[in-house]
């Protein structure tokens, strides 16, 4: 059962007010809000068991360690990787794209080529772009269409046996299309070519099985699911992790030193030098058992229901455009004509109502479209209708004094 009055009492920050308006957080597509749960586990973390973790034979250090490695199980169950090795602990999504890219900057050869998605946000393009330059291999991108959905067919086109990777989001963060990954995956393979799916704005919506999916690497960050920021995971099938070379020297990814040659570590610690964000990483392991508490189907019901009621109520504003209206997540990017998001969003600001404004990292996608930029509300379970009443009135009021 879902009671959204007992879930908004998991969220102290929803109590708070902004310019002496009780606060309405539509911008969960740039970072969740953080659960009691998660902001007790972190508490708990700094108040008892603060300590380095595989490295000490004192208590605390053992206790920081059996959490840390507890979450990343917890983590490995959530995902359904095959071993709790191949969940690598990172500082986030664009971390994890890094390590990967850089990773195949010394195996990839002139003339190969990735494939990339229209619908990317930059630090799905920027890594691949720098990897290419290195190595001689060639970008080529899957075009979307006016829906927002990508352009399936001109991907079958682009895809040869030169193909060596394949990269795409799970999930848009500028426009919320739900990609369709499965095919992608299966159709790559078919090729030969490694996939990597970025999926930062699924996973707070979607709960994925990588062994189903048969995704080589999935990506995704904490912080956009209940956690805390600067901590993310990036999945690979132990033999891909096995072939990448390490991101970073340093201490925990060594197996020994000597001046004259150093062994790596085994998985997972070979791709995490240095000490970790511990915390976040166990805090990481909290949010995921606060999201399965309440259970995958139920918060994408409700967000079902809230993207409805938000796009019907918007959509009857004269003017406003949405942008993106494939199957997607409950994200709504938009426009007034003749108006600046910015200011939109400012005006938005000051009646209590927290939304992103610009390009959201995804210019490309804004490219397509020839615009700035859009307004993007992105809505959480924690979200209500009663909020989307406002946010509407909001926006009217908004354009009335703009225009
Ligand atoms: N990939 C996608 C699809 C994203 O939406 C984001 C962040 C990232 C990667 C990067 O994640 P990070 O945790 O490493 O920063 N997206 C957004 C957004 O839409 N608004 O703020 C950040």
């Amino acid at each position: 059962m879902f009671d959204i009055d007992t879930i908004r009492e998991d969220f102290p920050i929803l109590k708070r007010k902004v310019h002496g308006k009780p606060l309405i957080y539509f911008d969960n597509g740039a970072t969740s809000q953080t659960p009691t749960q998660v902001i007790d586990t972190i508490v708990d973390y700094y108040t008892n068991y603060n300590a380095n973790i595989h490295r000490g034979v004192h208590t605390l250090s053992q206790e920081a360690t059996d959490k840390y490695e507890e979450a990343r199980i917890k983590i490995q169950k959530h995902f359904n990787a095959k071993h709790s090795y191949e969940i690598i602990l990172t500082a986030g999504t664009t971390e994890s794209v890094n390590i990967v890219a850089s990773g195949f900057s010394s195996i990839l050869k002139e003339g190969d080529e990735v494939i990339v998605s229209a619908l990317e946000h930059h630090s799905n393009i920027v890594p691949w772009q720098m990897m290419c330059e290195k190595t001689g291999a060639v970008l080529k991108v899957i075009p979307m269409d006016d829906q927002g959905a990508l352009q399936m067919d001109v991907f079958d086109q682009l895809l040869s046996n030169k193909t060596k990777l394949v990269f795409c989001n799970h999930v848009s963060n500028a426009l919320g299309t739900i990609n369709p990954i499965e095919t992608i995956i299966h159709k790559a393979h078919k090729f030969g070519a490694y996939v990597l799916i970025d999926g930062a704005q699924a996973c707070p919506h979607i709960k994925p099985d990588v062994q189903e999916l048969d995704v080589d690497f999935y990506v995704a960050s904490a912080h956009k699911m209940c956690g805390p920021t600067g901590v993310g995971i990036l999945y690979g099938k132990q033999e891909l992790l096995e072939l990448l070379p390490p991101y970073q020297g340093g201490g925990e990814m060594i197996e020994t030193v000597t001046f004259e040659k150093t062994t790596y570590a085994g998985l997972p610690h070979k791709f995490e030098a240095g000490t970790p964000n511990i915390c976040g990483g166990i805090a990481f392991g909290a949010a995921v058992d606060y999201m399965n508490a309440i259970g995958f189907n139920v918060i994408q019901q409700r967000e079902n229901e809230l993207l409805a009621y938000a796009t019907e109520a918007l959509a009857q504003i004269e003017g406003l455009k949405i942008y993106g209206t494939a199957h997607k997540t409950s994200v709504i990017s938009f426009n007034i004509e003749g108006i600046h998001p910015y200011d939109i969003g400012s005006i938005l600001d000051k009646l209590g109502i927290a939304v992103r404004t610009g390009h959201h990292c995804a210019q490309p996608i804004m490219d397509y479209f020839k615009i700035p930029g859009t307004v993007r509300a992105s809505l959480s379970f924690y979200n209500t209708t009663e909020e989307i009443d406002t946010l509407v009135a909001a926006v009217k009021k908004a354009k009335m004094m703009l225009s």
